[in-house]
Order: structure tokens, then sequence, then C-alpha cells
């Protein structure tokens, strides 16, 4: 009895339920869990600013039901309840969309109005953006509330360097310009050179390694989420305008006088680093993409489609062969990045603006999803008509999977690497296809390796793949 895990075709579990339930509810709990996270980010900055629920974002049961749908479906899935894995998927792809709508673009509306909609902009990005010589702030999670009121505070002091990490980071790359330290992977690094006065987290992707990792260091941790506590942080809760503006200035302080704890021997350290800060042209949304040129050059052959590159990067997975891929595909393609694949191809020098282009936060693939909106409106044709992609080749989290089935319920096919989100080998990825073709015209694709990724693209594209790839095609997963 327990956990839910059958190795054959024919097995059952002791209380009945097949390979095909099991793979089903696992699917539907991950949407649940990543539209849980987007959705509560959106319901937060409401909070935040007092403001309600715009119509334009509000779900046909009405303001709230999102939450209704979502604790659905965690009843739904959860022991001897339902056992039709049909209605699991179908509900699974109900609540991406929905994810969508009151996760993405909610929290990318609220965003933009209340701090900013991005424009483009030089940025700085990896360690070499910290500064032995000032007090180093990181701020670090999703939910940006606390970042205007910091950014306005730490510009008063001129011996703040302020850097963000992970999405709240992105967030304040595309809309301050504040060079982005690290994404997900890294977020111990930062700490780690032992010349960070205080890192401030909200939520999501914190790593719970960070209270300890900041006991051997001098690095005080902030926390400033009501739900996202850490043992032994220094809490300073972010609730409202009056409470941000308190919080930075408290936070600053806090950062100002713990410089004295710093070890010399740690700021030595990295002033011999040889490590340079990566040049990046960020800033990119719906409203200054040049999405008139982008459908000209879909419609002369310039470019062969658009591809959103979006998601995780695993340290499991080969992200080296990962971002070839794409760098490779933006010969003929171009790409739309955000969250921590944003990160990863700024890292390796990519975000260059010419076919690259950093569009934010992982919530912020809402963009990506208005920008195909728009092509398509150009083209004169719907999504699934279009030549788009989205690909998440490393989701580690369940916000990439309801991400990426979010692209799937609009139309859009979409590419998932390891781990895969559901075995595409059961009964359960069949229905899942069937539903995809039947409902959403759009396709799933899943494939761990970036060489056999590029091969099935470029057959699909009909594009000749680079001499060094001929004769290495190998199968793929399509469903
Ligand atoms: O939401 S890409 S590791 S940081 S979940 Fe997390 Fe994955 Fe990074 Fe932003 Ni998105």
């Amino acid at each position: 009895m327990g956990p839910c895990r059958i190795t054959s075709e024919t097995q059952k579990g002791v209380c009945g339920a097949s390979r095909d339930l099991i793979a089903a509810r696992n699917l539907l709990r991950t949407v649940a869990a990543g539209a849980a996270a987007h959705c509560g980010h959106a319901q937060h900055i409401l909070d935040f600013t007092g403001g309600a629920m715009p119509r334009r974002h509000t779900p046909a049961g009405g303001a709230g039901s999102q939450f209704l749908e979502i604790s659905e479906a965690l009843h739904l899935s959860s022991m001897g309840v339902g056992a039709d894995p049909a209605e699991m998927l179908r509900r699974a792809l109900k609540l991406a969309a929905l994810d969508g709508l009151c996760g993405l673009s909610l929290a990318t509306a609220l965003e933009d109005e209340n701090f900013g909609k991005p424009e483009v902009k030089k940025g700085i990005l990896n360690l070499a953006c910290l500064k032995a010589g000032k007090v180093n702030i990181a701020v670090h999670g999703h939910e940006p509330m606390l970042v205007q009121a910091l950014a306005k505070e730490a510009s008063r002091h001129t011996d703040v360097n302020l850097v963000g990490v992970c999405c709240t980071g992105a967030s304040l790359l595309s809309t301050l310009g504040v060079p982005l330290a690290a994404a997900f992977t890294r977020q111990e690094d930062v700490i780690a050179t032992g010349i960070v006065e205080a890192m401030i987290v909200d939520s999501q992707c914190v790593m719970p390694s960070l209270p300890d990792l900041c006991e051997c260091f001098h690095t005080k941790l902030i926390t400033t989420s009501e739900l996202a506590r850490l043992p032994g942080a220094l809490h300073l809760p972010v609730r409202s305008r009056k409470e941000a503006v308190r919080t930075a200035k408290m936070a600053i302080e806090t950062a100002r006088r713990n410089k004295k704890n710093r070890s010399p021997r740690a700021e030595k350290e990295f002033k011999n680093r040889t490590e340079k800060p990566e040049n990046a042209v960020v800033g990119f949304c719906e409203d200054n993409i040049a999405a008139e040129r982008i459908a000209a050059m879909l419609k002369n052959g310039a470019i062969k489609g658009v591809i959103g590159a979006v998601g995780c990067v695993n340290p499991r997975a080969d992200a080296a062969g990962w971002i070839n891929a794409f760098r490779e595909l933006s010969a003929d393609h171009v790409i739309l990045t955000t969250g921590c694949m944003a990160f990863e191809l700024g890292r390796h020098g990519l975000l260059t603006g010419k076919r690259i282009f950093h569009m934010g936060s992982c919530v912020n693939n809402a963009r990506l999803a208005e920008v195909f909106r728009r092509l398509a409106a150009l083209s004169g044709g719907k999504i699934a008509e279009m030549p788009f992609l989205v690909s998440c080749p490393m989701p580690i989290t369940e916000k990439s999977v309801a991400i990426g089935l979010f692209f799937a319920a609009l139309g859009c096919d979409v590419h998932f690497g390891a781990p895969f989100p559901i075995n595409p080998h059961t009964g359960a990825a069949g229905i899942l296809a069937a539903m995809l073709k039947e409902q959403y015209s759009s396709a799933a694709v899943f494939e761990s390796a970036p060489g056999a990724f590029l091969a099935w693209k470029r057959a699909v594209t009909g594009a000749a793949p680079p001499p060094e790839r001929r004769g290495k095609r190998r199968e793929f997963v399509k469903i």
C-alpha cells in the first residue's frame, strides 16, 4: 500500500489503480501545484495593492473560482476519489488554461500596472555583479512586492549594491535593470561568495538550505512572505505598500550594519575571481518585441518559427547541450525566453536581443502567449496553425509543467525534457495526446537529449541538420 508506483502495464495497485490512473493522477496533482503557486502569486499582489481581480482575468466561475478548481483537482486525485484517467487529464488541461488566465497573465498584468512595464535596456548577469567594496543585498524569490521600494531606498545609499536572484531578480532586471546574480541552481553560490550582507527572500524556489548556509557566513536572511517562512530568518512582512517602504528601510539598515561582520578573507578571495559580468539586452515584452517584423520574417521564410525556451535548469540534465541546441536553433528561429532558461542563455552570452529575447520571469510567460496571439493575428491564422513551439527542456518544478500545458491548451506544440511530467509510454499519455490533438490542435513532445530534440526540430521544419549531426538522428517520442 503506497507509494503508488507500478512497473508494468498489466499490474495494478493493491487498491486496483492502474498505471494510467496513477500517471494521470500525478499529472493533475503536478498541474494543481503549479497553478496554486502562480494563482497564489497573483492573489498576493492583489492583497498587497488592495485591488480587485480585473474582469478580463476573471474565470467563468467568478473571481476566486480558480482556487476552487485547484482544490477540486487535489480532491479528485486523492486516494479513492476519481478512477477515470481521462477525467483527470481533462481537468489537468483545464487547470493549465486557468493557470494561464488567473496565474501567469494576471500576475504579469498586475506587476506591469503596479511596478512598471519593462523597457529594452542593457543589463548584466552572474555572480560578478556583486561588488567587494559595497554592501551587497540580494533579493530572491518570485513575488516582487518589495522590490520597487527596495530599489528606491537602495538608490539613496551609494554604498549599497542591489542584485536579484531567480524570478524576483528577472523581474527586477526587466523593469529596473538591476543586475541578476543567479538563477535557482546558483542561489547558494551567491551566499557562498561571503560578501553578501543580506538575502531577502519572498516565495517559491527558495532553497530550504539557505538558513543553514547563512549560518556558515555572515549573511542575514530576511523573509517577507507571510506564507514562506524560514527558520532562523528575520521576518519583515510586506503586506502593503506602506509596509514595503518600512521593510525596505529596515532591510537596508540591517545589511549596512552587517558589513562589519564580513570576512576580510572572503572579500579578498572575491576580488581575485576572474569571472566577469555578462552583458545582456533585456526588458522585452509583448509591446516592444517588433511583432510586425517577426511576422514578416515568418512570411518571407527568413525564420522557420518562434520558440519559447522556458522553465528550469536542472543540474542533472545536459544544460550545456540544451544551451547549444537553442544557440543552433536561433540561426533560423526567433527565441523568446524566461525564468532560469533566460538566465542560462544570458550566462552564455546569448541574450543579444537579436534572435534571443529575454522576456522576464516565469509568470511573464504570459508575454510569450500574447506575442504568439499577436503574431497569429498578424499572419491571419490561429496559434495552432503557426510554427510555434514552447520547449521546457529541464522541468524541475510543478510550475514548469503547468506552464507547458498552458501553451498546449493555447494550441501551441510543447516539448518537455526530463524529468518527463508523464511517462510517454503509458495509455494515459495516449489519452492526453488525443485530447490535445482533438480539443486543442496541439501536441506534446518528450525528449531528454538535446541532439535528438534538434534532429526532431530539423525534421519537422524541413531544415537540413548541420553536417556534424547528419546520420545521428535518434528516435523521439511525440504524443
Ligand atoms: O519560476 S524556472 S527553478 S526560478 S520554477 Fe524556479 Fe524553475 Fe527557475 Fe522562477 Ni520558474
